[in-house]
């Protein structure tokens, strides 16, 4: 009588163990899906004899941007990036919104045709997760006491 036992135990404990097995790699993962979503960037952009202010823009890959330009100048100015097909010209005391998106990330120039030397500026276009915050150290957890829920064996 004690054989049919000893059979049972073995082949049950293996049966056990791929069940298990199973369950456990049924689990989802919350956080592969962390894109950020697109956005529309306004900026005012106002066009000097002979310098753009703001200096610099900063988006993220993804984003659109609308720019609000003013040509506060006497003399005639373009705002332009090559790389983005973008080329416009506004007389003195002309204003315009335009919006393009950026295919591309990385550091681009904007500038003004006719005094490309002195007007430039600088369009930073960051991948995911490019920003600096995004990687902060994690914090350890140090107030970790046991809150009497523990098993006493
Ligand atoms: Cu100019």
């Amino acid at each position: 009588m004690r054989l049919p036992h000893l059979a049972l135990a073995a082949l049950a404990l293996p049966l056990l163990g791929l069940a298990a097995a199973c369950s456990d790699d049924e689990e989802a993962n919350p956080e592969a899906d962390q894109t950020v979503e697109p956005q529309t960037v306004d900026v005012e952009l106002t066009m000097e004899d002979f310098s753009f202010s703001p200096g610099s823009i900063e988006i993220n890959f993804g984003d659109e941007l609308l720019i609000e330009i003013a040509n506060d100048g006497e003399a005639d100015h373009t705002f332009t990036v090559s790389e983005f097909l973008v080329d416009e010209t506004l007389s003195s005391g002309e204003d315009r919104d335009i919006t393009f998106t950026p295919n591309e990330p990385g550091e681009f120039t904007y500038f003004c045709r006719f005094h490309q030397d002195e007007m430039q500026g600088s369009l930073f276009v960051l991948a995911d997760g490019a920003t600096p915050e995004a990687d902060a150290e994690p914090t350890p957890d140090s107030d970790d006491e046991g809150g009497g829920a523990g098993i006493g064996y």
